[in-house]
């Protein structure tokens, strides 16, 4: 046990998570966006509140952006504005579902013109990767049809790998793309990557810098999420996880909140894989909006809840889980299982913090430190996430 605890203490000290830009913006439903007083106003804010995540968890050092939404004069000055605040611009996110033009599709459209333009738009992004030093580009595809006939599925297949290939050809060496699936929304008949198998046929037909990106909320009720991380880590095919949680839709709330065990049994599949440490290559990303919570703490909730299954999963036995599947015990190995799972690891991550220098409760710790009131004070006039901000 005291070795287990040990190697979990180092794992979680080297363990990071990334925090989307567009969590720190107004955000709502399609009913209402709610807006929240002191929320940041640009690109420059989001920056500045995402840092105080980070300040307090020691654990987030990177902020994925959004393409137009952080649409800004001179990505140095930004990137160089983050590392001034002790993080730094991970994922480029690109935006294909904003215009009217993509009503049919974007880069699956049977208007070469269209898709010319939707290719255009990521060597954009790609630029921003090279003036911020990001390493990777995802690519969410909104693409789909609402009625059968609509269009041809097979041909819209076809146009895509064309228009990721070429996308994929102005990458440069050390760049990678993030290619995300999702079974539903904004079409509701078929989306053109609605799952993990297209998108990893495509990135499969790509090449080795071309790899999946799993969102937890992107998924049918009852599907086995951690079978599909075990299955792509198999395949050396997981960049990154859009991690938050679902009830309903793609409801973007905070990981871990409705469904911990869940979020410990993916977690436990990466740490059986060893694919918790950076070299990995998975980018444990968030992808949520916080419309009704204060956004700054939301992040810092979500950080934690990711911790606290990383630490769980950290503590499992593995020697006795082997013992007890190859033995055929069942109720052994779970029993394992859920032993880990039932851990306080509150008292192990107080630990970790304290060894970092850091308050044991990054969320109490934050409350007292005026800044949410500052920012109240300070900043007027934040507007909603996307529709630029
Ligand atoms: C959309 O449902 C996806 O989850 C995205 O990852 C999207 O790219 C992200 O919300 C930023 O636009
Ligand atoms: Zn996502
Ligand atoms: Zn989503």
């Amino acid at each position: 046990m005291t070795d287990l605890r040990s190697s979990a203490l180092a794992a979680l000290a080297e363990q990071t998570v990334e925090l989307p830009s567009w969590a720190f913006g107004n955000s709502g439903t399609r009913f209402k966006v709610f807006g929240q007083p002191g929320v940041a106003r640009d690109p420059f804010e989001k920056l500045e509140d995402a840092a105080q995540v980070h300040r307090y968890t020691g654990a987030a050092p990177r902020v994925s952006l959004h393409i137009p939404w952080d649409l800004v004069d001179d990505y140095g000055k930004l990137a160089a504005h983050a590392r001034d605040l002790g993080v730094e611009i991970g994922a480029i996110n690109s935006n294909l579902f904003q215009d009217d033009e993509y009503r049919l599709g974007s880069l699956t459209s049977a208007d070469p013109a269209t898709r010319r333009r939707a290719v255009e738009h990521h060597a954009q992004c790609i630029e921003v990767m090279r003036q911020t030093g990001s390493t990777d580009l995802k690519i969410w595809l909104p693409d789909g049809t609402n009625y059968p006939g609509q269009d041809d599925l097979r041909a819209r297949q076809d146009r895509l790998a064309d228009s990721l290939q070429q996308v994929y050809a102005m990458l440069d060496p050390e760049q990678r793309v993030l290619l995300e699936y999702k079974f539903f929304e904004p079409y509701f008949y078929a989306m053109d990557i609605p799952d993990w198998g297209t998108s990893l046929v495509h990135c499969l037909a790509l090449g080795d810098q071309a790899t999946v990106v799993l969102d937890t909320g992107h998924h049918a009720p009852g599907t086995n999420i951690e079978f599909i991380v075990m299955q792509l880590l198999r395949v050396g095919r997981l960049g990154a996880f859009d991690f938050n949680s679902r009830n309903y839709a793609d409801d973007d709330l905070i990981v871990g909140s409705a469904d911990p065990f869940q979020l410990f049994r993916i977690m436990n599949e990466i740490v059986a894989a060893d694919a918790l440490r950076p070299e990995s290559g998975v980018n444990f990303m968030l992808d949520q909006c916080h419309n009704i919570e204060p956004k700054i703490p939301g992040q810092i909730r979500s950080v934690m809840n990711v911790q606290e299954a990383t630490a769980k999963a950290l503590l499992v036995d593995r020697d006795a889980l082997r013992e007890a599947q190859l033995s055929g015990d069942v109720l052994g190995a779970h029993g394992v299982l859920m032993d880990a799972y039932s851990t306080d690891v509150r008292p192990l991550l107080a630990e970790l913090r304290e060894s970092e220098g850091l308050d044991p409760d990054p969320y109490a710790a934050y409350a007292r430190s005026g800044h949410q009131e500052r920012i109240a004070r300070e900043r007027v006039g934040g507007r909603q996430a996307g529709w630029g901000a």
